[in-house]
């Protein structure tokens, strides 16, 4: 065995277990009856908020991150950790290509299960969705949600939402980590949509009544600000890349190239125009494998199943690819509220998000 499949094996063994303080909290009756009638999908097994930052999530949850937790950490293995809405595939179909010498013959399967590990897929559905997809006859579903880490070719790519204090604490030693952060502004409003998209939030609630539950953390994987600040200050980590969804709308090919000289994969001016073409929104929103096909990922239905269920639905995993589009959505009562919790909550910090891009 190599020094480094030694460490491996002895990170998972010597894995620390999960931290206490990191379980789950309770949460009066009526915040879970108000969570319950808000996403229906988990009203059988409840949202708790987790750890210190209060991360909402299946109150099952508990044991799957303590797996979690111990997934041990070799050099070469990359983590894309975000918030989510806020950039990840767009970083997931960037970072595989340069890693992997812009192969996009390669590229043609799906970013989950295919080419990256979903981190905390399981622990994310609640159970009876997850018994669906164990039943099922969908075996990409089936694959995403129960195929074990172990069993990836090495060096892993791993997509996680989880917040840094959940994942391995050897992260930052041994792997690589980008994080993408986007304004909030166009986080909400995207989620928005992705929820609805994916069955999870009541269909007939607002955008400014979402908005609310947003700010005040109660969606699945926020609260926003302790996610984004935590990475935030592990910037200067030589093994951490922190972009913004917004720079890499101003500048797709300096964003390129941050993430290529952070790999340490060089890249020729003409790999640089390929991939500058094939990571524009335009063509993403073309490429199957990181929009249409992206629910089949995560359904129990087979393809022929989802795409007549699908037929009439409008609903697209690449919707818009803006930065501004919040103005489309909220009420001015929202937008001021939220303005006033961004700067609560960014006061005393350096961190400063652009809500709006100038048109060329
Ligand atoms: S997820 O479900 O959390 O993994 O979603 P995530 O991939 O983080 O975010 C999806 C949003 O990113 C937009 N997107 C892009 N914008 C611009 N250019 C490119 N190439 C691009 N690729 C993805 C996608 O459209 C979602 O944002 P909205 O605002 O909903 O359009």
């Amino acid at each position: 065995m190599s020094a480094e499949a030694e460490k491996c094996v002895s990170a998972a063994v010597d894995a620390p277990p999960l931290p206490a303080s990191l379980g789950a909290r309770s949460v009066d009756e009526e915040t879970r009856r108000r969570l319950a009638d808000a996403f229906p999908v988990y009203a059988s097994v409840g949202l708790s908020p987790f750890g210190p930052s209060g991360v909402l999530l299946p109150s099952d949850a508990g044991p799957f991150l303590e797996r979690y937790y111990s997934t041990p950490v070799e050099p070469g293995d990359l983590w894309i950790v975000t918030l989510p809405k806020c950039g990840t595939t767009w970083t997931q179909e960037m970072v595989w290509l340069i890693q992997n010498d812009c192969d996009y013959e390669g590229a043609q399967c799906l970013l989950c299960p295919d080419r990256y590990h979903f981190l905390e897929i399981p622990a994310l559905m609640a159970p009876h969705v997850r018994d669906e997809i164990r039943q099922g006859k969908n075996p990409v579903s089936k694959r995403l949600m129960f195929s074990p880490i172990e069993e990836r070719p090495k060096p892993w790519f791993v997509k996680t939402h989880l917040p840094l204090h959940y994942c391995p604490p050897a992260l930052l030693e041994r792997g690589k980590v980008i994080y993408v952060a986007r304004n909030p502004k166009d986080v909400c409003v995207s989620y928005f949509n992705h929820l609805l998209m994916f069955k999870e939030r009541r269909p007939d609630m607002n955008m400014d009544e979402f908005a609310q539950m947003f700010m005040d953390g109660e969606v699945s994987l926020l609260p926003f600000f302790p996610h984004v600040l935590e990475a935030w200050k592990e910037r200067n980590n030589p093994n951490m890349l922190f972009l913004f969804f917004e720079d890499m709308k101003r500048d797709l090919r300096g964003a390129i190239q941050r993430v290529a000289d952070f790999l340490e994969k060089p890249l020729t001016e003409k790999q640089l125009d390929g991939l500058e073409s094939h990571l524009h929104f335009s063509s993403m929103k073309k490429n199957p494998w990181v929009n249409k096909n992206m629910t089949y990922a995560y359904s129990a239905l087979t393809a022929e199943e989802l795409a007549a269920e699908n037929a009439a639905s409008k609903l697209e995993f690449m919707r818009k690819g803006e930065t501004g589009d919040w103005r489309n959505h909220f009420s001015q009562k929202t937008s001021d509220e939220m303005d006033a919790w961004i700067e609560r909550e960014l006061a005393g910090t350096d961190l400063k998000f652009v809500t709006e891009l100038k048109k060329n």
